[in-house]
């Protein structure tokens, strides 16, 4: 037994259930996805913490649709500063070279004195931020520069709102950065954006975890740290989910594939129940 397992046992039996043998099931559910309106995209945008594996998700999800390690969404280890500087759709591919229905936009981490602006991460939530600009730290995007959106259309709107959280640094995440995930959440409940979390890098928590990914609802802490999450962030339980990303693999493992999988299937049925419901509320 290792040292963590005096202080964080491992469950006989996992306090959260999920079948690691229903990868096809939810493949064929992210090639087939198609929102109700014809010509729809379903929006997802990736914030939090500079570092955290935003890049890295959407690599990895491209890599479990296309069965190989694929990146397009550069990642990178260099330090605190955020390594995406400019607002990027990322479209997902599938096999047969056309495109899936929901697409991605990963911004400028969050940190505590810098990074990507609030009232920025505001703007791209509403669809008033064009491709390709560079979000600055000092000073939010003005309504007469070329990148400014004045009249979004659906398209261009997020629908989910994906914070990406890194489960080793919880604990040492200062207050001013979850204060700021937390003002960024509630813009987000008020435009009714769906929200999941991502608890990234789990395997740098436990061996156990690096070594069988399927270990992850073994341990209490995953939870207690998800809980923190919840207390802190105000996200519900059933709206967290840990992944352990694609980052250095040359090589596909399923068991990584069922949790980005399990990830993206949640991440998509909501962002849809909030299609549904604008386009209700578009009717009435
Ligand atoms: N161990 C481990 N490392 C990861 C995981 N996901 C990402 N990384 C590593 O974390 C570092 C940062 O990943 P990125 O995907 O660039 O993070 P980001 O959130 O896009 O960062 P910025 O663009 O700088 O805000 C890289 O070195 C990745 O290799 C994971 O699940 N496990
Ligand atoms: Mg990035």
């Amino acid at each position: 037994m290792g040292k963590s397992h005096s202080k964080n046992p491992v469950l006989t039996e996992p306090w959260r259930t999920i079948n690691w043998d229903n990868n096809q099931d939810n493949l064929w559910f992210l090639n087939n996805y198609k929102p109700q309106l014809e010509g729809q995209t379903l929006r997802i945008l990736l914030y939090g913490p500079a570092g955290a594996g935003k890049s890295s998700f959407i690599n990895s999800v491209q890599s479990v649709l296309l069965g190989r390690p694929y990146s397009q969404a550069l990642a990178d280890n260099t330090g605190h500063d955020s390594f995406t500087t400019e607002y990027t759709t990322h479209k997902i591919q599938k096999v047969d070279g056309s495109l899936c229905s929901f697409v991605f936009n990963d911004i400028m981490g969050l940190s505590t004195h810098k990074g990507v602006l609030e009232e920025d991460v505001a703007l791209a939530l509403k669809g008033h931020i064009k491709e390709g600009y560079t979000f600055d730290q000092d000073t939010p995007l003005s309504e007469d520069s070329e990148f400014y959106n004045t009249s979004p259309s659906p398209n261009d709107k997020v629908q989910v709102l994906v914070c990406v959280i890194p489960a080793d640094n919880i604990s040492i995440m200062d207050d001013e950065l979850l204060q700021k995930i937390r003002r960024i959440r509630l813009v987000a409940t008020k435009l009714n954006i769906a929200q999941v979390t991502i608890l990234t890098k789990i395997d740098a928590l436990f061996p156990e975890i690096q070594r069988d990914v399927r270990n992850v609802y073994r341990f209490l802490e995953i939870k207690e740290k998800m809980l923190k999450v919840n207390a802190y962030v105000g996200i519900p339980m059933n709206c967290m989910f840990p992944v352990r990303n694609y980052h250095e693999e040359i090589n596909m493992q399923m068991d990584f594939d069922t949790l980005i999988l399990s990830a993206m299937k949640h991440i998509i049925q909501y962002g849809d129940d909030f299609l549904k419901f604008s386009q209700r509320r578009l009717k009435s």
